[in-house]
């Protein structure tokens, strides 16, 4: 497939997705609709920070909390067509429990439009209408898809070439062994074997599981393979980068094909999620790629940056056709920011910036920022003198517990540690409950109005 081809291709998805709002036209002036797609790799916090993204605008109303919305007059909740529903209230229900507990996985893709009514802003909207209307779309998914994005823009032989690369790096090698001595046995122009394709699809998948689950590794394709449903023999494919024009009905030629038919997938999520996009929130959590070290650090800062560069390659073609669909804001954010004391809120957007680095930032956005948040801050501080040193403590639940204790964090990092200091941490990551107690009133939060407004402002 030549690049052209290849753009048209993925230029004509989004386009269908996006003809609902072309057709909106006339009602512009009145009714704007912004399309927030939230992107984060598994575990980073993205349905959380939708639930409480949603929740904070629907309970903004009662708050002076919009000042860069005059008037808001009503907020709500609707569903976004041809998208599942995102269960904010589930979510909201999970949390306020007793004992509160945080969503499940996400295994779907799901949507909500958040519905602002306010008075027009601009001239000839009040001349128009007495109403405005501000529609905030946000879309959840498994962040396992996301990784996947990079398949797009690479062929079955990039891609192999890629994997196998990876797969023999030191952080990967001898998890790797069982599929890379079984794959290299394959012989590629016989008539195509499930069975064997099966086998070694299995094993393949067995190696993205225990790169995730034994070294926190995070670059992993394709993504959909670790989750629990999506791995059927039939769809199963793993890189062999030895492939050169594999003959019809061969196992090369089974290989090409299944990818090709995964990409389709990916295409479509892509168009469904990001096809409209104009502003993004990339969540990352940074703070357990570095306290499992610096492999699964280093291997979180390729993803991220890979993905940033798919997102580059894949924006540039649609937003020709379709000048609006470029990102005009991004927003790189450090989630579960509760788990640091305050004084480390600093070093965390710091060591976020030098990870992502100037890359994410070069033509991506109009407007760029870096946050660190916590969308259900599940953490109060206090402080006490130590020795003369007055000293930040966190206090919370830690998760399987069930009374708060006083934890002291230490220091984190303001930008990557050098090879030799990582020894030399004393950082020891908690996960907490959520908080208990919570009302029907706005969640407690860390920066997440700073973020709103930096989104939605
Ligand atoms: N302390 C704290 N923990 C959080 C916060 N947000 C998320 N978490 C933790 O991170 C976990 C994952 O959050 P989710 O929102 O489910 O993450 P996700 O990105 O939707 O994950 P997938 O659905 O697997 O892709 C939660 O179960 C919590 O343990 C937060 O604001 N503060
Ligand atoms: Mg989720």
């Amino acid at each position: 497939m030549t690049d052209l081809q290849r753009w048209t291709d993925l230029a004509l998805a989004p386009l269908k997705a996006a003809g609902d709002a072309l057709v909106d036209f006339p009602a512009l002036l009145t009714h704007e609709r912004r399309r927030v797609a939230i992107t984060g790799l598994q575990r980073s916090g993205k349905t959380v920070f939708i639930t409480a993204f949603a929740h904070a605008l629907v309970t903004a109303q009662s708050l002076p909390f919009f000042p860069f919305i005059k008037k808001v007059r009503d907020v709500s909740l609707h569903d976004v067509p041809g998208l599942p529903r995102f269960d904010v209230e589930g979510h909201l229900a999970g949390l306020r429990a007793d004992p509160p507990r945080w969503p499940a996985a996400t295994h779907a893709l799901s949507a909500v439009r958040v519905r602002i009514q306010h008075d027009p802003e601009s001239f000839l909207g009040r001349l128009l209408a007495s109403t405005a209307t501000l529609d905030v779309d946000l879309v959840d998914y498994p962040g396992e898809w996301l990784i996947d994005l990079p398949l797009l823009t690479r062929s079955y032989d990039e891609w192999s070439r890629q994997s196998e690369d990876l797969a023999a790096a030191p952080a990967r090698r001898d998890l790797a062994a069982a599929w890379r001595a079984d794959a290299a046995l394959i012989d590629l122009d016989a008539p195509a074997n499930p069975a064997l394709l099966a086998r070694v699809g299995r094993l393949y998948v067995d190696y993205l599981r225990s790169c995730r689950g034994e070294r926190a590794l995070s670059y992993l394709q394709p993504g959909r393979f670790l989750q629990p449903e999506t791995t059927r023999d039939e769809i199963l494919f793993f890189p062999v980068a030895r492939l050169d024009r594999p003959k019809r009905g061969s196992n090369g030629a089974v290989l090409v094909e299944r990818y090709e038919a995964y990409r389709g997938l990916v295409r479509q999520f892509h168009a469904q999620v990001f096809g409209r996009l104009r502003r993004q929130v990339v969540l990352i959590d940074l703070l357990t790629a570095l306290q499992q070290g610096p492999d699964a650090f280093a291997d979180l800062a390729l993803t991220v940056r890979t993905i940033a560069e798919a997102f580059d390659a894949l924006s540039p073609a649609f937003a020709k056709l379709l000048p609006f669909a470029g990102i005009d804001r991004l927003a790189l954010v450090a989630t579960k920011a509760d788990e640091v004391a305050s004084t480390q809120l600093n070093n965390l957007v710091g060591l976020l910036e030098s990870m992502t680095g100037a890359l994410m930032l070069r033509d991506g956005a109009a407007s760029s920022g870096y946050h660190a948040i916590a969308s259900v801050r599940a953490t109060s501080e206090v402080w006490h003198t130590v020795n003369t040193l007055r000293l930040p403590f966190l206090v919370g639940i830690e998760e399987g517990e069930s009374e708060p204790k006083e934890f002291f964090m230490g220091a984190i990092p303001g930008t990557i540690p050098a090879a030799d200091d990582w020894s030399n941490f004393d950082f020891r990551i908690r996960r907490f409950a959520p908080p208990r107690g919570l009302g029907s009133g706005p969640l407690p939060h860390l920066n997440m109005d700073k973020l709103l407004q930096f989104l939605l402002g």
